[in-house]
């Protein structure tokens, strides 16, 4: 296998598809070696099969808004990697969203899924849909549409979608609504995210953010360092935000920063609880913006328009918001102002020529398909209790987690220590997940 004659055949068959070429020449460059050290894969074209989604679901979405208006969106899914198990992966929705961003979305999703020993295959849906000042009545309408056609395609043992950007507890709750009404089918395994009192997990809506932080705390700990009294800077507000802070202030880290799409809000001081339970305010308003923060807490936070968070001082920055909101020039600034790791909470955050300027400085860095999959791990842990018809304490799910995140890291760890002792948790995590799903194809034949 080379990567150069891959990528170049995917270029040329898919042009203009930039996050899924990203994502996809991201994974090839660093399996290359070990691939090759197995002619059986080479036989099999496993690389080849690997690449291609099993199939993707595109369809209208009509939908009413408030003023009477009709809307047309486009809704999708893409079910990319059966080979470990069922079709496993969030709903996006956000309006750049395209094929391309749901393949890069659903090929990473299979590796993540592979990294989080349970038995996942991997996948991704979504519309273009922008919930961007909508009101919870069109919200409810859209996701209403949305599941009217992909109803047919999901099931508990078939493909299990959750949130991701723009989708959440709220919009779960409409769409498992009417994925009953619709299927008339009673099973709760057919979505993940739900509310507690309807077959969801404890602790799912916190997953991805503590697991990202049990993470961090690992990998800090293997280089050595602690991150009790560590300045954090983090993008976003959201789900993904807001479990981060709550585990970041748990462990005596110090977040100094949030960021939004209208800038960045630098909190001196750090943030406190209250401030944390109000992004849960400011998503649930759909406005989108994080200078309601600084509007709420004058005295704690200060807002700067146009500003990222990249731009605060820190020892430790997780991106946490969308991919490639970290760049090259971010990176340098970042070093520039003190920071010494970067962990990747979002999916594919940075932008290939930051990753190389903190591999090559000296910082530590992880990519998100390792930091970031305490979320669909505990989607995993949802998926167990809703077929066996119980619901587990905090307690239990919360070490079920922990103990998924320690294993994902020593897994960076075997395959990913370099001949220096240093982890290139890059290729730690993309060797472990593809080694995973590329045996399990072998074994499967040819289909
Ligand atoms: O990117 C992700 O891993 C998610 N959005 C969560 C997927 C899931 O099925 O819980």
């Amino acid at each position: 296998m080379k990567t150069n004659d891959i990528m170049a055949r995917l270029r040329a068959k898919y042009p203009g598809e930039s996050e899924y070429l990203q994502a996809v020449q991201e994974v090839l460059e660093s399996i290359e070696e070990v691939y090759n050290q197995h002619p059986e894969f080479e036989k099999a074209k496993i690389v080849e099969r690997m690449v291609e989604p099993d199939r993707i679901f595109s369809f209208r979405v009509t939908w009413v808004d408030d003023k009477g208006e009709v809307q047309t969106n486009t809704g999708y899914r893409v079910q990319f990697n059966s080979a470990i198990g069922p079709y496993k992966g969030g709903l996006r929705f956000h309006r750049a969203v395209t094929p391309s961003m749901l393949k890069f979305l659903g090929f990473e999703q299979t590796f993540k899924n592979a990294l989080t020993t349970l038995p996942m295959g991997g996948a991704k849906g979504g519309s273009d849909f922008d919930p961007k000042g909508k009101t919870d009545e069109e919200i409810m309408r859209f996701c209403q549409a949305f599941m009217w056609e992909l109803w047919q395609c999901i099931g508990p043992d078939q493909d299990v979608p959750a949130g991701d950007v723009g989708v959440g507890g709220r919009e779960i709750g409409y769409l498992y609504g009417m994925y009953k009404k619709l299927a008339r089918q009673y099973n709760t395994g057919v979505l993940t995210g739900k509310g507690a009192t309807w077959g969801g997990s404890i602790l799912r809506p916190e997953a991805t953010g503590f697991g990202a932080l049990y993470f961090t705390q690992d990998l800090l700990h293997h280089a050595g360092k602690d991150i009790k009294g560590c300045k954090v800077a983090l993008s976003g507000f959201g789900n993904v935000a807001w479990g981060a802070s709550t585990k970041a202030l748990e462990l005596g880290a110090k977040v100094v920063a949030i960021s939004g799409p209208d800038g960045v809000c630098e909190i001196p001081d750090g943030i406190t609880p209250e401030m944390i339970d109000y992004m849960l305010v400011m998503r649930a308003s759909n406005r989108d913006r994080v200078e309601d923060m600084a509007t709420r807490f004058p005295d704690k936070a200060r807002f700067t328009p146009g500003k990222k968070a990249w731009s605060v001082p820190c020892d430790i920055a997780l991106p946490c918001a969308f991919q490639n909101e970290l760049s090259e020039d971010d990176a340098k600034e970042l070093k520039a102002n003190g920071c010494w790791c970067c962990c990747e909470v979002s999916n594919m955050g940075c932008q290939p020529g930051a990753i190389h300027f903190f591999q090559h400085n000296g910082i530590l860095f992880a990519p998100g398909k390792a930091v970031n999959a305490g979320g669909v791990a505990t989607s995993g842990l949802e998926m167990t209790q809703n077929a066996e018809h119980i619901s587990w304490s905090g307690k239990e799910v919360d070490e079920k987690l922990h103990f998924i995140m320690k294993s994902i890291h020593e897994q960076c760890v075997k395959f990913g220590t370099q001949p220096d002792g240093s982890v290139d948790y890059v290729k730690g995590a993309n060797i472990a997940g593809f080694m995973k799903v590329a045996q399990a194809m072998l074994e499967q034949g040819t289909v």
